[in-house]
């Protein structure tokens, strides 16, 4: 056992993962995997192929499931208790999903074979006590045990003791301030809603309103057995030093303290209501506040605070729209319900890497299938301008958002994978796809930061100031520049004949000089190093940097040196807190893609590590073609909300194997 370095003791896992690993069941024995590595690649892909068309809606579109953490379900509890419009199959179904994932010490980990985490051990904790748990079951005893060990509810985050407060758990005078002014803020002022992440800013601006509000709506039962210290539920928290960043916004926030006293009463009322019309004029045509849980549940709690009942249009369809969050599943077959909610949903995201993946596996790019998929892809193309045009103001729109429905929210990252699908599909009016592409390709230039490189929502998000507020204690709350998107963007220009674009060679130019000294690029939205390596490598191919490249060479060594024993790569999220977990962890489907990806794209298609790493993805083939993956390999934001992407462990295989047996992305007609 060895320290990590938030002083927990977690056994590194050896570079050859041991059989008893969860990925580690496999077919290698099985006399249906051909010894030749080539021929066995070919079958794979083939059965890949058929189990991921199998998959695809009769409208066009994939979508896995989105699975996160506890959290989610908890709150969801929480809300409708909140709302009085609890019912008792819904709670009861989700207290059994709560309860199934609760790990043996009686904590709740918010990623697979993760540590117990305070926060959402507190909120599942509560959910299962809604549900009926009696504090003294085991099950229980040993969770409120675990936080009174760990400082209670007091150490845990804001969100969390929010939740807490409108129940009156906590004392809303203890949370930090948010005040609705905020929304009089100018669109450049350092601390304006434009300065935070979209999915930080459309969180905020209802919080904004709850917390004006202060709303309690008194508990069925006390949790006096969360604090650590019932006598002193809520203890000051430690006053940093003046001279300090944290010292001046902890004081900053006594000040809005004392400013929410002395508020000047038609002010508040004038920043409340226009808080409400920035919420509601949000709102999705499916109902939804920007797709995301988290903006949609607290967009309804503020709504409602200010007098709309919940048969008021807006709000029948927000809530109506979080019960599509809902996946029912059967504990077992004709078993009983269990309810998981999503954070989100991913059907471009699932969409254009699963044409992605069926085209490089060599399925004719006039297959009905393929086109139908394109079809729907181009009607999702965001026509209007959202919350980037803050920044960008002449810049007109075209791309695509991850979600069904967010046309306020169009991301960088999916625009460039969607033209990279839409590129390899044989499209039956190539002239319609021509100029989506043009616009989405102009508008995505158009999103570069001014560092040369591209965040996933917005252009020069990169202010130092949000991080530092005591609310924003939990994930991240600006979106700079990461490699991963830049990559995939510069992959889109060059596959668009655009690699020697002034933008582009910008773009690989803060790509080069992002490189670790170790040779492998930081992973923002995939985990981790393996991702931003296996996103990096094949943009500097498309843009015709040479294998042989210093830097390609770097990355590959990289990728060599990190491969598992067993021929697979796996990265664990602890990789975000922890150097020694860099590129450690027990081989995974996807991950072992990622670096397949990248190692093929560096011209190693007849290096061993390839052939390694092929024959893994052969061997833990399940018969049906698909792949198992119970680890999180996918990012929210780093270490703090982690998310296992159902399709990932299907589509990214697909694509290393059929670019391996295909010998690379084919090469699109250059139309632009
Ligand atoms: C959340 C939260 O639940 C959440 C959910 C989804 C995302 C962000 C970006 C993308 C698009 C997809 C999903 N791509 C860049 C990713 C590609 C792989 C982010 C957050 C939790 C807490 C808060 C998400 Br506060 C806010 C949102």
């Amino acid at each position: 056992m060895t320290a990590t370095t938030d002083g927990s003791t977690e056994a590194l896992p050896p570079r050859a993962p041991s059989a008893s690993d969860a990925t580690a069941e496999t077919t290698a024995s099985s006399p249906s995997v051909p010894q030749d590595t080539d021929a066995a690649a070919r079958r794979a892909t083939e059965r890949a192929t058929d189990f991921l068309l199998s998959l695809q809606d009769d409208a066009g579109w994939w979508k896995g499931d989105l699975e996160t953490n506890v959290t989610m379900d908890a709150e969801d509890l929480l809300l409708r208790q909140f709302l009085g419009i609890q019912d008792p199959r819904t709670t009861e179904a989700a207290a059994r999903h709560i309860r199934g994932e609760q790990r043996a010490d009686g904590t709740w980990a918010t990623f697979y074979g993760g540590p117990g985490e305070l926060s959402a051990t507190v909120e599942a904790y509560i959910a299962l006590r809604l549900a009926g748990d009696a504090p003294d079951a085991p099950h229980m005893a040993a969770a409120s045990a675990w936080v009174r060990e760990q400082g209670g509810i007091a150490a845990a985050r804001v969100f969390t003791r929010i939740w807490l407060a409108l129940f009156g758990w906590w004392k809303w005078e203890d949370l930090p301030e948010m005040p609705p002014e905020l929304i009089f803020f100018p669109k450049w002022f350092p601390l304006g809603v434009y300065s935070f992440a979209s999915w930080a800013r459309q969180t905020i601006v209802p919080l904004t309103i709850v917390g004006a509000k202060r709303p309690v709506r008194p508990a069925p039962f006390a949790v006096d057995e969360l604090h650590a210290d019932p006598a002193h539920p809520n203890p000051p928290r430690p006053l940093a030093p003046a001279t300090t960043w944290d010292g001046v916004f902890q004081r900053l926030d006594k000040v809005l303290h004392h400013y929410r006293k002395v508020a000047v009463p038609g002010l508040r009322r004038a920043a409340i209501r226009a808080a409400e019309r920035w919420i509601v004029q949000r709102q999705e045509n499916d109902g939804c506040f920007g797709g995301i849980q988290p903006p949609a549940v607290y967009s309804i709690i503020a709504l409602h605070l200010l007098g709309y009942d919940l048969k008021h249009p807006v709000l029948r369809a927000g809530l109506e729209s979080l019960d599509r969050f809902a996946v029912w599943r059967e504990e077992s077959p004709g078993g009983a319900p269990v309810r998981m909610v999503e954070a989100c949903q991913s059907p471009v995201w699932d969409t254009c890497l699963a044409t992605i993946a069926l085209a490089d596996a060599g399925l004719p790019t006039d297959h009905p299938k393929l086109v139908k998929a394109a079809d729907w892809m181009l009607a999702e193309e965001v026509t209007k301008p959202g919350d980037w045009a803050v920044r960008r103001p002449g810049l007109a729109p075209g791309g695509w958002a991850f979600e069904f429905e967010n046309d306020n929210y169009p991301d960088i990252d999916d625009t460039a994978e969607v033209v990279l699908a839409l590129r390899r599909v044989e499209h039956p009016d190539p002239d319609r796809v021509d100029a989506v592409v043009r616009r989405a390709a102009r508008w995505t230039a158009g999103m570069q930061s001014k560092n040369g490189a591209w965040g996933a929502f917005d252009a020069d998000n990169t202010s130092p100031f949000p991080n530092r507020l005591p609310f924003c204690d939990f994930g991240e709350v600006i979106d700079p520049p990461s490699a991963d998107v830049t990559a995939h963007v510069v992959e889109m220009l060059a596959d668009l004949g655009l690699a020697h674009h002034p933008r582009t060679r910008r773009g690989i130019a803060w790509l080069l000089a992002e490189q670790e000294a170790d040779g492998s690029w930081f992973g923002r939205w995939g985990t981790n190093y393996v991702y931003g390596t296996g996103s990096v490598l094949p943009a500097l191919a498309a843009a015709g940097i040479p294998g042989s490249h210093a830097a390609v060479r770097r990355a590959v060594g990289w990728l060599e040196r990190v491969q598992n024993e067993d021929g697979g790569w796996g990265e664990d999220q602890r990789s975000y807190k922890d150097r020694r977990w860099h590129a450690r962890g027990a081989s995974t489907p996807s991950q072992t893609a990622w670096a397949l990806m990248g190692l093929l794209a560096a011209g190693e298609r007849n290096g061993e590590a390839v052939r390694r790493g092929v024959r893994w993805l052969v061997e833990n083939q399940l018969p049906d073609g698909s792949w198992d993956e119970p680890y999180f390999t996918g990012t929210g934001f780093p270490w703090d909300f982690s998310i296992n992407y159902h399709l990932y462990r299907q589509v990214f295989p697909l694509t290393a194997l059929g670019r391996f047996v295909n010998g690379g992305p084919p090469d699109a007609p250059a139309r632009a």
